[in-house]
């Protein structure tokens, strides 16, 4: 086994990290090597947060988090994911949702942040207090006119899905990522949503048009989304059921009933409030828990990715040569 070390500028958050290694050097077979932002290699592939935290648990118990392991584990500003979703898993919400806390680097995240502010003006739809672009194009009656992504919204994102399996079984037999079941076994739309302080996005559900998986990587800051039940008369319970917070450059996947029978929502405020273990769900799989530390997030702008498959496509656009300017 191989741990190789590159150094980071981000030393004081990796100290904790650093010293946990360097006292139990003396416990670890001699082949390990450790300083800052370690990447785990052996048997011939990298290995990510499910090898190394196996490994962290012959060390010492002082580890404050999975999450914190994750990011101790390599440079700050790089794109790290596990070996599968399930060591991604917000484990007390009623169906399966996975958070990733560094999906994307800042390189890709400023990369991605760029080409959206360099989309033409007419791409952006302006609403009442919140603007949006929808790529390839709007669904037309729940129909997407079949049309590829651009390549700046296909890689890194899409690649890094479909890469991902969602557990650690089987690895070998082909990777069984989030789309699998999907009918395109992959996203064929992004929605990209800009929240300035103060705007959010009235609780709903995504409707038919979709496949019920959903997977939104945050760009630019940090924000709370909510997740609400519905009363039994039908009626929105105003209190959110759950909090979710969402950190610039991760990845939070909803499934299943959290598509179907819950909504979600942003509130429209300038501060998230009431910020803690108790009051967020994926707390423990935060890359920064400690920013959250005085309960509060003040919102700066926060971009959002949404991306999912759309079940209906019509073939017409690509039949014309629609679309396919990258
Ligand atoms: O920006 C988000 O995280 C939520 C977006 C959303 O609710 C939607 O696209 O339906």
């Amino acid at each position: 086994m191989w741990l190789f070390a590159g150094s980071s500028p981000h030393r004081p958050l990796l100290r904790p990290f650093d010293s946990i290694f360097s006292q139990s050097s003396q416990s670890i077979p001699s082949r390990l090597f450790f300083r800052t932002g370690c990447l785990a290699h052996w048997g011939g592939s990298w290995r990510s947060s499910r090898q190394l935290l196996l490994l962290l648990d012959i060390l010492p118990a002082r580890v404050p988090s999975p999450a914190y392991c994750m990011m101790a584990a390599r440079g700050i500003d790089d794109a790290w994911l596990p070996s599968s979703l399930e060591a991604a898993r917000i484990t007390s919400l009623p169906s399966t949702a996975y958070y990733l806390p560094n999906f994307i680097s800042e390189e890709e995240e400023r990369l991605i942040l760029d080409r959206i502010a360099a989309a033409p003006r007419p791409r952006w739809k302006q609403l009442t207090h919140r603007r949006l672009q929808t790529w390839p194009s709007d669904l037309v009656q729940n129909k997407l006119l079949d049309a590829p992504l651009p390549s700046w919204l296909e890689t890194p994102v899409v690649s890094r899905l479909l890469s991902l399996p969602l557990s650690d079984d089987g690895q070998g037999d082909g990777v069984r990522h989030i789309f699998a079941e999907s009918p395109h076994q992959r996203p064929n739309h992004v929605l990209i949503n800009e929240y300035p302080p103060g705007i959010g996005i009235m609780p709903h559900k995504d409707g038919a048009a979709y496949w019920p998986v959903v997977c939104t990587v945050s760009l630019g800051a940090s924000l709370c989304l909510n997740l609400y039940r519905s009363k039994e008369d039908g009626a929105l319970d105003p209190e959110p059921a759950w909090r979710i917070i969402q950190e610039p450059r991760s990845l939070l996947i909803t499934t299943d009933t959290l598509y179907t029978d819950y909504l979600h929502g942003i509130s429209d405020i300038k501060e998230d409030l009431d910020l803690s273990a108790n009051t967020i769900v994926n707390w423990p799989l935060l890359r920064d828990a400690e920013a959250f530390a005085s309960g509060r997030n003040p919102r700066q702008t926060r971009t959002s990715l949404t991306y999912r498959d759309v079940l209906k496509v019509s073939k017409v656009g690509a039949k014309l040569g629609l679309f396919n300017k990258r």
